[in-house]
């Protein structure tokens, strides 16, 4: 397997048995994949950078399959990597070893949506862009929008807390999120309560020779007064020479086209060669200076230092690629950029998760006593420790 070096070592989990499979079989009748090249996809995450050596892929339909396996798999002290669509950034999409594969893949369905009061219910694994499609039929839109949302389920997004590109505007997913049906080992629980509504708006953004393109999206429910404070904050900004260029959309296939450039930033690094991958949350203020920082520090030893990300939520993406996978160079970034990081009272994992590769640097941005808690939260949920182990919580409370 090609894990970070810094990969632990397997934890006493059960290992898979025929019985395990008959039983799983049981529960869910032709769909346990254990064919290797159909399992090939599912152990490798989206860069390309860990991959497990699972043997077995599950993929129920409904909460009461999940239950069943998971509470067999407490039983038998079977690790279990839940998985979404596959597109998390720090490897905890993946198993590390042989950890049971349970994928949401299956779970696609919307299950109600009141017009009303705006509230979508649905099975952990809708894809996104499937759910904003859904929503933009009917007026309605989804609160969350990033680049992977052809693939990414809203499961994997909760699960993440993905932040992405309208977090600005409408906050943390968490604050949308108004209930959720969650199996652990042994129970399940659900609960919902209200949602407000918005509209989609207006939308601009800055093009040409710039050192930085900001993209702007704005939301309200009154489009002559929503044109009419744009216009006024374009006009400031264009005089006061903050602003050199740009262009405003209002039609659909543009603002599409706009933010497809945005969004497919990660995959166009996919391109420049292997990517080293820093989410950070940063003052506003500081957030470009750890690129330049960077780019001194490493000098010709990157390929390319780029920051982008979302400006407004002080979310910097730092990426820094190599022709090929460089332990030196690796070992020359970090830990100089979790220590500038704590330097200036930022975070480590901003949106993307602390997964397997940035767990041992949590104390960078949590005190001693808040990982504990931590662990103990999950502990209280996962007994065992059998749910994705190995991912978020520092090795020594493993
Ligand atoms: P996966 O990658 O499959 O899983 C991620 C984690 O969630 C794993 O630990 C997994 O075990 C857990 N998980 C998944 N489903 C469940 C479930 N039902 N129950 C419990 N645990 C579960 N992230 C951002 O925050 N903002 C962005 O703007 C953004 N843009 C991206 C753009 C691209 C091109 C790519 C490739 C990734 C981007 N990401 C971004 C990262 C990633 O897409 C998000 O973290 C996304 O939320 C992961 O969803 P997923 O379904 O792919 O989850
Ligand atoms: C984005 O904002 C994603 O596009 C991915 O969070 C960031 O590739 C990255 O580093
Ligand atoms: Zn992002």
């Amino acid at each position: 397997r090609s894990s970070p070096a810094a990969a632990p070592h397997r934890l006493p989990f059960s290992r898979i048995t025929e019985e395990d499979l008959a039983l799983f079989r049981e529960i869910l009748p032709g769909r346990v994949i254990t064919d290797p090249d159909l399992l090939q996809s599912s152990n490798e995450d989206w860069l390309k950078s860990v991959r497990g050596s699972s043997e077995v892929l599950l993929r129920p339909q409904t909460t009461q399959e999940v239950a069943k396996i998971l509470s067999y798999c407490n039983s038998r002290n079977l690790a279990v990597n839940p998985q979404g669509g596959n597109t998390g950034l720090v490897g905890g999409s993946v198993p590390v070893y042989d950890e049971i594969i349970l994928s949401t893949s299956l779970m696609n369905n919307i299950l109600s949506f009141d017009n009303i009061s705006g509230i979508l219910t649905c099975q952990a694994g809708c894809v996104l862009e499937n759910l904003s499609l859904y929503l933009e039929e009917r007026d309605y839109m989804m609160p969350l929008d990033l680049g992977a949302k052809g693939s990414c389920h809203i499961g994997g997004n909760v699960a993440t807390n993905a932040g992405g590109l309208r977090l600005l505007r409408y906050g943390s997913l968490h604050g949308t999120v108004l209930g959720l049906e969650v199996v652990s080992g042994s129970f399940k629980s659900a609960g919902i309560n209200s949602l407000r509504r918005r509209r989609k708006d207006i939308f601009f953004s800055f093009s040409a020779d710039c050192p930085f393109y900001i993209v702007i999206e704005t939301s309200g429910s009154d489009s002559d007064h929503d044109s009419q404070k744009l216009h006024n904050f374009l006009e400031e900004a264009m005089t006061s020479s903050l602003v050199t260029d740009g262009t405003i959309a209002t039609e659909d296939s543009k603002i599409k086209a706009l933010w497809s450039m945005r969004e497919r930033v990660t995959e166009a690094l996919t391109h420049d060669g292997f990517t080293y991958k820093y989410d950070i949350s940063l003052p506003v203020e500081r957030i470009y200076q750890l690129v330049t920082d960077m780019r001194q520090h490493l000098g010709n030893r990157a390929r390319s230092v780029v920051g982008y990300g979302h400006v407004g939520d002080g979310n910097l993406h730092l990426n820094i690629t190599s022709p090929a996978k460089d332990p030196a160079l690796l070992a020359s970034i970090e830990p100089f950029v979790y220590e500038w990081t704590a330097k200036f009272h930022g975070s480590i994992s901003a949106e993307h998760g602390l997964g397997l590769k940035k767990r041992n640097y949590i104390y960078y941005s949590k005190s001693r006593s808040a990982v504990e808690l931590m662990g103990d939260i999950k502990m209280l949920l996962d007994p065992r420790g059998i749910l994705n182990p190995y991912k978020t919580l520092p090795d020594h409370l493993k």
